[in-house]
């Protein structure tokens, strides 16, 4: 594997889910690959897991692992071509990437979208500059459309935890009052549906996602009809696509509870975290059994490492 951006850089998402697992079975079999081999971790925003749990998978791999916050520990990069560099950032992508590259086999970018315009922000520049420019394998860990460090864990959660062979996943949105990124709820389609789990999406209206995630997936309006008989429910606010960056609604109709929980098939409770308790989901359904949101974290190790992997593998 030469980068892990999209799915498009996967062969076969099956293969990864059981690398996945192996590498959870056996944290350390795979030591004396990274040996020697050094990843840089690069955060243009706010981490807890994404930071912690690569800086681990990295170090299980036997790597050096460097970590930045862009922009506060180092300059603020240009990302435009041709522009006259008169204003606040000091240093432009072409130079900083290439830099980096120098120091790193392995380069973690995570990136947010800016929300202020969908052209920029789904044209995926700070990966896409970090890709032609670093000369090194990149790995996506956030991207302005982009989760998949994120949605690889979900699924290795959902294998661990489904008691039939084709669970029902239901995708639904959540109340929030900020503009959130689409990333993990698109990132999540767009790996669902390399599965061949039943999958349903739910939420209000114009916050439909973009087509090319969600492909054939079924889109509801309804949360309760979503909910019947579903096995996991994986619940995100984002910001509308359509009205672009936009808060629509803020609906505590939408807000996950025990008795939404309850039509559903014994389902489980899934969410990348961080939540916002008693505004997204109640602490009722954070705090039962049915909320797996600690073992879907601590996945994240494994998806990671097992991305590392084979790109370490070439
Ligand atoms: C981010 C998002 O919604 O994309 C990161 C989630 C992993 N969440 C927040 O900004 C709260
Ligand atoms: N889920 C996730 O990516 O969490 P962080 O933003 O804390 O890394």
């Amino acid at each position: 594997m030469k980068h892990f951006i999209s799915p498009d850089d996967i062969s076969d998402v099956q293969e990864l889910i059981r690398e996945g697992l192996a590498q959870k079975e056996n944290p350390f079999k795979d030591q004396q690959l990274g040996h020697q081999k050094t990843i840089g971790l690069l955060f243009f925003n706010s981490s807890l897991r994404t930071r912690l749990s690569t800086q681990k998978a990295a170090s299980n791999l036997g790597m050096n692992v460097m970590v930045m916050n862009v922009g506060s520990d180092s300059w603020q990069l240009e990302m435009e071509d041709g522009v006259i560099m008169d204003a606040g950032k000091a240093e432009h992508i072409k130079e900083a990437a290439a830099v980096i590259g120098q120091y790193c086999d392995i380069i973690g970018v995570r990136a947010f979208a800016e929300l202020k315009d969908r052209e920029y922000d789904y044209r995926e520049v700070v990966m896409e500059k970090f890709r032609q420019y670093a000369g090194v394998p990149i790995v996506n860990l956030e991207s302005a459309t982009r989760h998949p460090c994120q949605s690889l864990a979900d699924l290795i959660t959902i294998e661990e935890l489904k008691t039939k062979a084709r669970p029902k996943v239901v995708l639904t949105w959540a109340p929030h009052f900020k503009p959130l990124p689409q990333a993990v709820a698109n990132s999540f389609a767009e790996w669902v549906n390399l599965t061949d789990y039943e999958f349903v999406i739910a939420n209000p209206e114009g916050y439909d996602l973009s087509k090319d995630f969600v492909k054939n997936a079924t889109i509801v309006h309804n949360q309760e009809e979503a909910f019947a008989g579903a096995d996991f429910i994986y619940a995100k606010n984002w910001s509308s696509y359509e009205q672009y960056g936009q808060v629509l609604t803020q609906d505590p109709a939408w807000k996950i509870t025990t008795e939404k929980m309850a039509l559903t098939d014994n389902g489980k409770f899934m969410h990348c975290l961080p939540v916002r308790r008693g505004l997204k989901v109640d602490d009722a359904v954070l705090d039962s059994p049915a909320s797996v949101v600690i073992q879907q974290a601590g996945n994240r190790v494994w998806s990671v490492q097992a991305a590392l992997k084979k790109i370490l593998e070439g």
